[in-house]
């Protein structure tokens, strides 16, 4: 029986997770590190421990300290959520070695799965397609030319310790070969302390779609459907939804048999996720697989009707899943938005700040998971994403209007936010008829970005003179009371509605 959850995380996946801890009436512990001190994860939890100064690697990547805070508060279980220490095989080995309860699967499938190459062979054992290319691990210049000779470009370097596009390269041509190969060992080396590499051919626009999977310590596996991915930039996901909408009935059933396979096939446990490319024929190809709870969770939660989080502490605590294969359906149609405190219109630069207000959407339909409020200041040391914004709808068309209308509902005030910017793909006409592939963003890019600089501050100029002179000329009424409110949040919210300043 876990009683005491202690949560090795920030944030609004810390939040997210001690939410189901605690309809399941189970105690939470937060960790926090300097410049968390008056974070909503720490101010959520029963019991709180500080572990350190800001840097991540003097607090949440600090093992150690996590067991101790554990170990000081009492706690019988460790859910490490996503990044930091959530894909640490020896981190998982410890926290079961000094007695406690991992939330997630066992090291040794970790391992499996952490290494691409050794993926990518037990994948082919089990019978899950991975994209053609080399079997084993390429450890010299030589050998990686030759590799590239025999397959025939176009195709992609990836590093075997790589993941997520890190030591990644398209090779088109093959006298670019050789200066490719040494990028990407040397990027490898410097990213993993590992410059091994293997050699796949290239999938030209391919889609992102992940299976969701449970595995409980009992051997059954279930799949909970897909999550279309392909909406990021230099990848970072950025809008995700689900059903995919080049999914069809079949395809489902026969990726989500690969996905359970493959789990399977590591002696997972937990909660999962099967990355797949697939190309315009719907070829399906294994990518790797994501041994912990994902971001985009919510929208398989919001589809489905199960909680992912309350699943990974049943299956922690030994329990079989409380679903069968043929309990699993899609109810309807879910999409998330990943809020970012970034400015979109300058290169996506970090904008960490003073949150001086903020209100969030709410209504029918409408799920955000975040952690900042008013008066809180958004440190820089940590990932700048500060919600997600996951709606539901009957139809993807109603998820679609409805995120819209939820973005602008979304006002933050003090910090630059990528909200305007998710609003403007919710109407572009390839993503409202689900037709886009990963090259979405850069093929929309005249649509999705401002202007050059210059013209920016030109038309900027032009709404502060017309504003000052509409001040100047309006005296509001004495009750105070006006049907032009001139809030800095209308202010926002009219950004480039130049009739409200013409009126
Ligand atoms: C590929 C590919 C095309 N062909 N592999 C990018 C992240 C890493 N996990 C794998 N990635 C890719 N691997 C082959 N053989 C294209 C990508 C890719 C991509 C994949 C998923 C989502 C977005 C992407 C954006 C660019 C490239």
């Amino acid at each position: 029986m876990i009683k005491k959850v202690l949560i090795a995380n920030r944030g609004e996946i810390a939040v997210r997770i001690m939410r189901s801890c605690r309809e399941m009436g189970i105690a939470t512990v937060a960790v926090f590190s300097d410049a968390d001190r008056k974070s909503l994860h720490v101010r959520y939890a029963d019991e709180a421990v500080h572990i350190g100064s800001s840097p991540s690697t003097e607090s949440y990547l600090v093992m150690e300290k996590i067991i101790h805070a554990a170990r000081i508060t009492g706690s019988d279980a460790i859910h490490p959520g996503y990044g930091f220490l959530s894909e640490n095989a020896g981190f998982a080995r410890l926290v079961r070695k000094e007695g406690l309860i991992f939330i997630g699967p066992p090291a040794e499938s970790i391992l499996k799965m952490g290494d691409k190459i050794s993926a990518r062979s037990i994948m082919t054992a089990a019978g899950v397609p991975v994209v053609p290319g080399t079997k084993e691990k390429i450890t010299d210049t030589g050998a990686a030319l030759e590799a590239i000779k025999s397959i025939g470009c176009p195709v992609m370097i990836k590093a075997s310790a790589g993941g997520g596009g890190k030591g990644m390269r398209l090779v088109l041509n093959e006298s670019d070969a050789l200066s490719s190969i040494n990028s990407a060992r040397s990027e490898a080396k410097a990213a993993f302390g590992d410059d091994s590499v293997y050699i796949e051919k290239y999938i030209s626009s391919p889609h992102h779609i992940e299976f969701q999977i449970l595995a409980d310590k009992h051997g059954n596996i279930i799949h909970l459907c897909e999550r279309e991915c392909s909406i990021q930039r230099r990848h970072q996901k950025i809008v995700e939804e689900t059903p995919s909408p080049i999914m069809t009935e079949e395809l489902r059933r026969e990726m989500g048999e690969k996905a359970i396979a493959a789990a399977r096939s590591v002696n997972y446990e937990g909660a999962g996720t099967v990355e797949f490319l697939v190309d315009d024929k719907l070829n399906y190809y294994f990518l790797e697989m994501n041994t912990r709870l994902q971001v985009e969770h919510p929208i398989t939660e919001l589809v489905t009707g199960v909680d992912l989080v309350k699943e990974q502490i049943m299956i922690a605590s030994g329990e079989k899943l409380s679903y069968a294969q043929s309990d699993i359906s899609q109810d309807g149609h879910a999409i998330e938005c990943r809020i970012y405190a970034e400015d979109p219109d300058n290169n996506f630069m970090p904008s960490p700040g003073l949150i001086r207000k903020i209100a969030e959407p709410m209504g029918f339909g409408v799920r955000v998971d975040g952690y900042v409020y008013a008066g809180y200041e958004i440190p820089l040391y940590y990932d700048p994403m500060i919600s997600k914004l996951v709606t539901w709808g009957k139809t993807r068309n109603e998820a679609i209007n409805r995120m819209h209308r939820s973005l602008k509902e979304y006002y933050v005030m003090g910090i630059k936010t990528s909200i305007d910017f998710l609003g403007k793909i919710m109407k572009i006409p390839a993503f409202v008829k689900g037709k886009y592939d990963t090259h979405f963003i850069e093929s929309h890019h005249e649509l999705l970005f401002d202007r050059p600089d210059a013209d920016r501050e030109t038309e900027d100029l032009a709404m502060i003179a017309a504003l000052i002179e509409h001040l100047e000329n309006s005296g509001l009424p004495k009750n105070g009371v006006s049907h032009m409110n001139l809030s800095s949040w209308k202010m926002q919210k009219r950004k480039g509605n130049m009739k409200f300043f013409r009126q």
